[in-house]
């Protein structure tokens, strides 16, 4: 245990941890015990089982669909088809960027996976057995693999659904100010220019999805079990779409074994799940297995971009110009708000001062897996920081200057704070300076420069790789953030039991990140009654208030600050109480944690249990204020809160077989005021971890007729404790100026600011000035040798 933090009254007061600090998690002691309870864990009485047929072509016209003998099978309730659902209006669906995806294919099937048929069985291996068994004829047709070629004139036309569609053209979206940063390219002394691809990936949670699907015939109430991070915009999104009343509609998120952007969005599953209960009057189960997940079920990434950055030849940052073209698969499924097609891209103008920047990006059908999610990354920010960090690197490479030395010279400086950066957004707080020297003391950069010197006279190629990150999270003003119309503000209620208990009911879904334990620290900060007596309630529509949901690092921001609000709510309702039970005007008392005392006379005063006791009892209330000690509140975040990081990794690579090994990994970051120190590094670890998998060996591949190439963890290759160093953490706190407590977002951090990190210590080690990630030894041989590298 950090020394400072175990003792919060020596640390200054702005990094003092919330709430009892490093306190253990409260869900952990059920998890350790295999006591959780996933989805797959609900059994229901008479529960049938669900499974889905998919397409083994990437692009093919349907033919026939044939069921009869899979409808012949003992164990077999039902088998629907496209057919089935067209008849329902539930053939298609909407996405969540307002696109329409099939549920089941009915005139085609646009990439391998795709859901064709679900057969609902007896048990498991009926359904899968039945699947088998029915009969497709496909008619193939050229499919659209790689995204450069989609916008060809002879390209395929993928949504040809689409009335009048004639190309695979998405959207195109610009930021910046095209002229100004024009000008300031051509009076820059260096201009350097750089293409990369930010490969597609998956979030690959080591629970993958499914849901349990249960209609009540008589009630005509469905109640959905589902790993689910948004529970309550699910509960819309089904009303609206099925056309059940949204009172009769209960969504239960329980434990959730990872989410990572994965379980955002609504699978055909699900719907098709729905619509077997209805049909077979039973309880249905569908749960995806591996192959399933990583083939169809979304994706993350696959960007083509290329950055350009104009400097002084004395290394001043000028400018940032960038062109994207975006991958979205067969159905624009990407989740994002409304707003913004692609995400917050606007953020690869970094954390430097620069005069001028403009990006624009293109979006287009390919014929791959749909449903780009932001993968442990609040809405395109991997992409841009990854950009930006990366032409960084490259401009240094080119002025041959130290690429620590060129980040602190351009770096915001803490009196240009709150900075409107040039794509507009405001980043609230920052003290960039402080937490790069912080990194660079950590590792003692001066003396690891050393030893690469000596390191490469003795032929051992090693890097040393620097980033430095802005994160944007917290979505956001309901002005300017929704998905399909539903603003992201959160509700929060609290009620105090009679006894000084209290029960918290959040409208976010924790999916690991132990929102159980911080949400109960925010509180107990707040009103001073200690965590373990504070129950978190989450994940289920039927107890919580509304909000959007858990992803883009936005439940501290947001409902963190709803908890501290409402709490606050009770403390002022419970002051007016004690007034009346002390005998003595509100406007006379003083607040000390847990307690409401008479100005000048401290031994006078109630404690928050006493009065929440009084609030249920016979005492005589002041005017005007009911009895009971509770409050709701909606929290409408007037900004984004931006988070940061300095970081520093240090590999080496083995010149005869470009196996990289990282050795040492630095990472400071500020996320404002911290709750619970332990589960922040927690977060870092994993995301750290994550990052060096994306950076060195995730990638989800296709050969050219777009049969999907990483469809098991033998291909997929996720990170374990054998990749991945004894991390290095340091902190500095900024607290946000706009959020109750000053507490930023920290969950996806780490994942946006380690992959440019990796990459540059890679290219640093082995002298090349760009190859694309994953960084497999084949790759980064061929890159030392000259070539272009193979997956
Ligand atoms: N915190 C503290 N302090 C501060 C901040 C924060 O303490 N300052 C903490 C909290 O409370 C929590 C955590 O930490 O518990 C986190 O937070 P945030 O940042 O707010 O976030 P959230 O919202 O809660 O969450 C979300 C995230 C995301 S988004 C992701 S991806 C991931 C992360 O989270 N996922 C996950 N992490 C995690 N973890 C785990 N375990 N699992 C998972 O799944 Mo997306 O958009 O969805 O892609």
């Amino acid at each position: 245990v950090d020394v400072e933090e175990s003792a919060p009254t020596a640390a200054p007061p702005e990094e003092r941890p919330i709430g009892y600090g490093r306190l253990k998690r409260k869900e952990d002691p059920r998890f350790v015990r295999g006591k959780g309870n996933y989805v797959d864990d609900v059994l229901l009485p008479g529960m049938l089982h669900g499974a889905v047929l998919r397409s083994p072509f990437a692009h093919a016209r349907i033919v026939s669909i044939d069921t009869s003998a899979a409808e012949a099978h003992p164990k077999v309730k039902a088998v629907i088809t496209g057919k089935t659902l067209e008849g329902l209006g539930l053939a298609w669906m909407p996405t969540l960027s307002m696109d329409t995806q099939a549920v089941l294919a009915t005139d085609k099937v646009r990439f391998q996976g795709q859901e064709v048929a679900f057969v609902v069985a007896e048990d498991h291996y009926a359904a899968r057995d039945a699947v088998e068994l029915i009969d497709i004829e496909y008619e193939p047709l050229p499919a659209v693999i790689d995204a450069r070629r989609a916008m060809d004139a002879d390209a395929p036309v993928i949504r040809d659904d689409k009335e009048g569609r004639t190309d695979n053209h998405i959207f195109d979206w610009e930021a910046g100010d095209p002229e100004a940063a024009n000008a300031v390219f051509e009076r820059a002394d260096v201009v350097v220019r750089q293409e990369m691809l930010y490969p597609r990936v998956h979030p690959a949670p080591l629970e993958t999805c499914g849901c349990v699907a249960s209609m009540d015939p008589v009630e005509g109430k469905l109640t959905l079990w589902e790993t689910c991070q948004a529970p309550h915009a699910h509960r819309t999104l089904v009303a609206m779409v099925a056309g059940i009343p949204e009172q009769k509609i209960r969504i239960v998120a329980p434990d959730i074994g990872g989410g990572f952007g994965n379980k955002v969005g609504i699978y055909p599953g699900y719907v098709c799940a729905v619509v077997g209960s209805i049909v077979t009057g039973k309880p249905v189960k569908w749960m995806e297995d591996r192959s399933e997940n990583l083939m169809s079920t979304s994706f993350a990434r696959d960007y083509h971009m290329t950055g350009e950055i104009a400097a002084t030849r004395d290394g001043k940052i000028l400018g940032i110009r960038a062109d994207v073209l975006a991958d979205h698969g067969a159905f624009n499924g990407t989740a994002q708000p409304t707003k913004y097609p692609a995400g917050f891209f606007h953020i690869f103008t970094g954390s430097y001062d620069i005069e001028a920047a403009h990006c624009k990006v293109t979006g287009v059908y390919t014929n791959k897996a749909p449903g780009g999610v932001a993968y442990a990354c609040s809405f395109r920010v991997t992409e841009a920081v990854y950009l930006v960090e990366r032409m960084v690197d490259c401009l240094a490479n080119e002025l041959g200057r130290d690429p620590a030395e060129l980040r602190m010279q351009n770096l915001l400086r803490p009196e240009q704070f709150p900075y409107e950066n040039k794509t507009g957004w405001t980043y609230d707080s920052g003290d960039y300076p402080t937490t790069l020297r912080k990194a660079m003391d950590i590792a003692g950069y001066e003396q690891l420069r050393e030893e690469q010197r000596r390191r490469r006279a003795e032929g051992k190629p090693m890097g040393i790789g620097v980033s430095f990150f802005t994160e944007v999270v917290g979505a956001g003003a309901r002005k300017h953030f929704d998905i399909l119309g539903l603003g992201m503000a959160d509700g929060c209620e609290l009620r105090v039991h009679p006894t000084g208990k209290a029960v918290v009911r959040l409208s976010v879904q924790t999916q690991g990140q132990g929102h159980e334990t911080t949400f109960a620290q925010i509180v107990a900060e707040e009103l001073g009654i200690p965590p373990e007596d504070i129950q978190v309630v989450h994940g289920d529509t039927d107890q919580t208030p509304f909000g959007l949901g858990t992803y883009g690092s936005r439940s501290t921001p947001v409902s963190g600050a709803a908890a501290a609000v409402v709490a606050r709510k009770v403390r002022d309702k419970a002051r007016l109480i004690a007034g009346a039970m002390l005998e003595v005007s509100p406007d006379d008392l003083d607040w000390e944690k847990g307690r409401w005392f008479v100005r000048g006379d401290p031994s006078a005063g109630k404690s928050i249990q006493e009065i929440a006791l009084a609030a249920h009892g016979t005492l005589e209330l002041p005017e005007g204020v009911e009895g009971h000690l509770e409050a709701t509140t909606v929290y409408n975040p007037p900004n984004l809160t931006f988070p940061y990081g300095a970081y520093i990794c240090v590999v080496d690579v083995d010149p005869g077989t470009g196996v990289v090994k990282v050795r040492r990994f630095i990472a400071v970051d500020d996320c404002g005021t911290r709750i619970n120190p332990m589960i922040i590094e927690g977060q870092v670890h994993g995301g750290l971890a994550d990052g060096v998998g994306m950076a060195l060996m995730q990638l989800i591949g296709f050969d050219e007729d777009g049969n999907c190439l990483s469809g098991s963890f033998m291909d997929y290759l996720l990170p374990t404790a054998l990749e991945v160093p004894d991390w290095e953490l340091g902190y500095t706190v900024t607290p946000s100026p706009h959020h109750p407590i000053g507490a930023k977002g920290i969950g996806e951090s780490a994942t946006v600011g380690s992959p440019p990190a990796v990459v540059n210590a890679v290219m640093d080690a082995i002298g090349v000035r760009h190859a694309d990630m994953p960084l497999t030894p084949s790759r980064v041989w061929h890159a030392m040798h000259g070539g272009v590298g193979a997956p």
